[in-house]
């Protein structure tokens, strides 16, 4: 089988890294008037070819899942790698790019963010980075094999026309969004162009929110109820909920139906060999070899959990 890997880097005019593990020169260097130029980490790319258990129904999104981010942290997606390449990297099933968001500055600081209008504590992310940064990532596909931005592929969006489905949906993670759950990474693990737009906690100017909408479906999501110092790391736990969900990407497709939260109920315990380990045993029904018996046992083990440690997720 020809290898599906995309023998060259690409990216951008932006300076982003383009995901190509085989190849560890420098991508087009940013252009940046500041610093050394950056030797690219590994980011991403990926997967699995379809078919298969994983082969989407019809109305779902079959091709290359494209991911991009923007971040004043491009360094953080390094656990990408790891997370998502090992079975990422035999196909072109995702394709993540990450981007930074100072290079679309233009002044010698690369100044990112401003004191909020009204006062108050704490800085507020500025309006012209961001805009220049989506409209770089949402004008733009990434051609298939392409080496290069083939930004004639997809037609300038009209303003006059409201974003729809299969148009890119761009997320803001946000303490402030509506919560993070196993159906929101399945829905968007259905989608063909995720963009997540990672800012520091005190926010972006939400001017760029309301921008964002004119271009693509905006989502501002939260990953619960804590607060973190940006988006980086919500993005990631999303970026690796959702892109588990992408049909193809997983080996056993049947194991995502059993785990936690897929059916409303935590998961039930796991052993393994040996059948007793120090001093602890196995539950005997597992051993028993009655399929009938050891379901109601797991169903019995998963109610239980829930009762005790997740109640809320128990219907009244
Ligand atoms: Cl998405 N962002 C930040 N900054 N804090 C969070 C969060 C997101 N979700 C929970 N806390």
């Amino acid at each position: 089988m020809p290898s599906l890997w995309r023998p060259t880097a690409q990216i951008v005019e932006s300076g982003a890294y383009r995901a190509n593990v085989e190849d560890d020169t420098p991508l087009q260097d940013s252009g940046s008037d500041t610093g050394p130029a950056r030797r690219p980490p590994k980011w991403l790319v990926s997967a699995e070819a379809r078919g298969g258990a994983g082969c989407p129904g019809p109305g779902v999104y079959a091709g290359t899942v494209r991911i991009d981010i923007v971040t004043i942290f491009p360094e953080f997606f390094g656990v990408l790698d790891v997370s998502l390449l090992g079975k990422a990297r035999q196909s072109g099933l995702i394709d993540v790019a990450v981007h930074d968001l100072r290079d679309f500055t233009h002044d010698r600081h690369r100044t990112v963010d401003d004191t909020p209008y009204g006062g108050g504590p704490g800085m507020v992310m500025r309006p012209e980075p961001w805009g220049e940064a989506l409209d770089a990532v949402l004008a733009s596909e990434r051609m298939p094999g392409a080496g290069t931005l083939a930004s004639a592929a997809m037609p300038a969006p009209s303003h006059e026309r409201m974003p729809g489905a299969g148009d890119p949906v761009v997320v803001f993670p946000s303490p402030a969004g509506t919560p993070f759950t196993q159906a929101t990474a399945a829905e968007l693990a259905q989608e063909q162009h995720l963009v997540f737009a990672c800012g520091r906690y005190e926010g972006i100017d939400q001017r760029v929110v309301e921008y964002a909408a004119t271009r693509g479906r905006v989502r501002e999501i939260s990953l619960g109820d804590y607060v973190l110092n940006g988006g980086e790391v919500a993005a990631m736990a999303m970026v690796e909920a959702i892109t588990r969900l992408v049909p193809g990407m997983i080996g056993n497709p049947d194991s995502l139906d059993e785990e936690s939260h897929e059916g409303g109920l935590l998961e039930y315990p796991s052993y393994t060999k040996p059948a007793e380990w120090r001093g602890l045993e196995v539950p005997p029904v597992l051993l028993s070899g009655n399929h009938a018996a050891i379901a109601a046992w797991r169903r019995d083990q998963q109610l239980e959990r829930t009762r005790r440690v997740r109640p809320d997720l128990l219907p009244e």
